[in-house]
């Protein structure tokens, strides 16, 4: 056999085992191994063969690091043929989780066992890709259209007891040794004489189709995944499954598939894809640094951040005590818990004696005594400076040794508030994003003197919560924050221009942006922005800046928590609505300045809003703040909703190119003056030289 691919007889039963850690991905070796030993058992001695893996699980899926590069033989397509074909039943044999093209494998088996704790799916569109090796031809002759439908356009995994009663595996296997069990299961298989299975056998009845059910479901999968053509190229595979013969649905299945992986939308998702996983890595740390156990956690604050980070905790069964100054704020905080869990039970999400559970875990006090012997501090009260010393000098005096102090602030000098301590090594950022018991972000802030152990811990704990991690060093809002700020200042610039928020908005929400930024200063408060503004010294004095932002919040209009901002709110359904009202404000100020507005392209409003994101995150890069492009791109995919099919502002910055973006940053600064518009040195570096941000990074080793 092969490295990655062994085969034996166990008495009459074949057993091919694939061992390619760490996810037993179907790469080019493995294709070959599979396919070797299935022609090698259709001339041996045995009655039935067992497809199983070694490792953590079975088979995860194509290799998609493969993707993008010419094909190697075997095809998948051929493997799986080989498979169906076989003179002698195969039965796969499923462990952890079979997803994308292992499951493919599993279909083409004619039966598939599993133990109860897997899983199997079709995670293909969260790459902006479709199954591509007959899942779509299968699974609806199987498991009927709509089963089909839901399980390929949501990519998520079916627990193995769902899967069998979908007819998705035919048998569950108890025990922990899966091997035996499925020898054992096809030796039973062929004493009862069972036939050759093949789910091709299997036809779809058009007359079980509701008419108008494919165009009902594309209308509703555009609504869901703007910017993504995969979920439409899904439903044309299963209209194929429906009327087309198999081996013309496959064919249908195959087109469609390469149209997607050659599409710069799945480029994109792969891209993500990766950079999720490599943001955790931290460069200059050895990979087996150790972690410090963390049994139980303090969470200094229980506003909604506070409430947020304690639920992340329980949620995974991390016993979680809230502190806060007096009685009325802790029942207060714990009531904001108790309600956020409430909706999630309403919801049908969370069982209701689940919910008790949770909150079983989460239990509060006013006495920082009582907080002695947590292993992690997470502190998230108000963004003042002073405050958060004054809590990490209390903090100090009171936590065992070893206990890590993270404080969840978005802007201040993590340096700074460590310096308030006697164990700076121990003061780490964890910022979580609001709600933090849903945005999947967690950006870990490294200080001067945070210990290696300390990062290590927080990249584990934020893995452990759920949470995508990446790192930033100390500067002002660190990755995020800091490089939103041009993206809402010239959202604001804009309208002094000639645009109205709608326009603004528009333009980005078509882009991909769940909601456009003078509609998300509305919904955060547009009194925040105007308040950290007031505090900062080093803002430029220009009329025009900001200038709607702060009329709007002198006359109380802060967004939605007073009906109004930018735009008026439906109180019931709050939806916004564009107010006349604000245009003039708009046009007067414009006027007061001797603004003469103009009409401004959706094209001008993307760069104006977009540059300087990407020419902040240039800087950023220079200045070791983010450790590669990618994990840039992870930040504002996970915590900022920019669209993943355009794989983040560095990677997009990289398709459009970087001297197209270099170009209109000195036609803005022309235009708009030095003041806001000056390319950062290594965009200009890259512009010049033909680079993108990902070649630069590859050099650098960073990849
Ligand atoms: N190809 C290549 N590498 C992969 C991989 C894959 N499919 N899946 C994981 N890895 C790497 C990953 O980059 C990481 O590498 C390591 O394995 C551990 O992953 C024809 C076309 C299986 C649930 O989309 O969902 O099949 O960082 O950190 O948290 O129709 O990996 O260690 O160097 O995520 O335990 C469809 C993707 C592919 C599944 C395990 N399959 N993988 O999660 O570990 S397209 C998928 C996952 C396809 C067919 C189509 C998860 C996991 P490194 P990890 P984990």
């Amino acid at each position: 056999m092969s490295d990655v691919v062994s085969y034996q007889l166990h008495g009459n039963i074949g057993v091919i085992a694939v061992n390619s850690p760490p996810v037993n991905a179907l790469s080019q070796s493995v294709r070959e191994g599979i396919l070797n030993a299935v022609n090698q058992a259709q001339a041996d001695a045995s009655e039935a063969v067992v497809l199983r893996c070694e490792g953590r699980t079975f088979i995860a899926g194509a290799d998609i690091t493969e993707f993008g590069k010419p094909p190697k033989d075997p095809w998948l397509p051929e493997v799986l043929s080989a498979i169906e074909n076989s003179s002698k039943p195969v039965i796969a044999a499923i462990h952890g989780t079979a997803l994308g093209g292992g499951f493919e494998v599993a279909l083409a088996c004619h039966y598939r066992c599993a133990v109860a704790a897997a899983k199997v799916g079709l995670p293909e569109v969260k790459l902006g890709l479709l199954p591509g090796a007959g899942g779509t031809q299968r699974v609806p002759r199987i498991a009927g259209v709509k089963a089909a439908l839901d399980m390929i356009t949501s990519g998520n995994p079916v627990a193995a007891p769902k899967a069998k009663d979908m007819g998705l595996i035919d048998e569950v296997v108890s025990g922990d040794d899966l091997e035996a069990g499925a020898i054992s299961y096809a030796q039973d298989l062929l004493a009862s004489g069972a036939p050759l299975k093949r789910v091709r056998d299997i036809t779809i009845d058009p007359e079980t189709i509701e008419p108008g059910f494919f165009d009902d479901a594309r209308k509703r999968l555009a609504k869901r995944a703007r910017g993504q053509i995969a979920q439409d190229r899904i439903v044309s595979c299963l209209e194929a499954a429906v009327k087309l013969p198999m081996d013309e649905g496959l064919a249908r299945e195959r087109e469609l598939f390469q149209e997607l992986v050659t599409s710069p939308e799945s480029a994109a998702m792969r891209h993500i894809f990766f950079a999720e996983r490599q943001a955790a890595k931290i460069k200059d740390l050895p990979k087996d640094t150790a972690t410090r156990p963390i049994k139980k956690v303090a969470i200094i604050g229980g506003g909604t951040m506070g409430g947020g980070i304690a639920m992340c905790f329980a949620n995974v069964g991390i016993p979680v005590v809230l502190v806060e100054v007096n009685d009325e704020a802790l029942q207060r905080g714990l009531g904001i818990i108790r309600k956020n869990y409430s909706i999630t039970v309403q919801k049908g999400k969370l069982p209701e004696d689940k919910m008790e559970q949770l909150i079983g875990l989460i239990s509060g006090t006013t006495e920082y005594a009582d907080i002695a012997d947590v292993d992690l501090v997470i502190e998230a009260v108000f963004e003042n400076l002073d405050l958060k010393k004054e809590i990490f000098a209390k903090l100090d005096g009171v936590c065992k040794q070893g206990a890590i102090l993270a404080t969840n602030t978005s802007y201040q000098d993590v340096d700074a508030i460590a310096e308030a301590t006697s164990r700076p090594q121990d003061v780490v950022g964890m910022h979580f994003f609001s709600p933090a018991n849903v945005m999947k972000l967690l950006e870990n802030v490294r200080g001067e003197k945070t210990a290696d152990d300390v990062l290590a811990t927080a990249m584990a704990i934020g893995k452990k919560i759920g949470k995508v991690c990446a790192l930033s060093r100390v500067c002002y809002g660190f990755i995020g924050n800091r490089m939103l700020g041009g993206y809402g200042r010239e959202a604001q610039m804009l309208l002094m221009d000639g645009c109205t928020p709608e326009q603004v908005d528009s333009a980005l929400e078509n882009f991909g942006m769940a909601m456009g930024p003078l509609a998300m200063g509305d919904l955060a408060g547009l009194d925040v922005g105007y308040k950290a503004r007031q505090a900062r010294t080093d803002l430029p004095d220009d009329p025009k800046l900001y200038r709607m932002g702060t009329l709007l919040v002198e006359m109380g209009r802060h967004g939605q928590k007073t009906g109004s901002g930018f735009y008026k709110y439906d109180p019931e359904t709050r939806r916004r609505m564009s107010d006349p009202e604000v245009e003039a404000m708009i046009k007067e100020e414009a006027a007061k300045l001797e603004i003469e507005q103009r009409e401004v392209s959706e094209e001008e409003i993307l760069a104006r809003c977009f540059y300087p994101l990407i020419n902040e995150g240039a800087k950023i890069l220079e200045e070791g703040i983010a450790q590669r492009p990618s994990d840039i791109d992870v930040v504002y995919v996970f915590g900022y909703a920019f669209p993943v099919a355009k794989g983040g502002p560095m990677f997009y910055a990289d398709q459009v190119g970087l001297k197209n973006v270099y170009d209109k940053i000195c036609e803005f600064r022309e235009r708009y003056g030095e003041e806001y518009w000056q390319p950062a040195p290594l965009l200009e570096e890259l512009a010049k030289s033909g680079k993108t941000f990902a070649e630069w990074d590859r050099e650098r080793g960073n990849a």
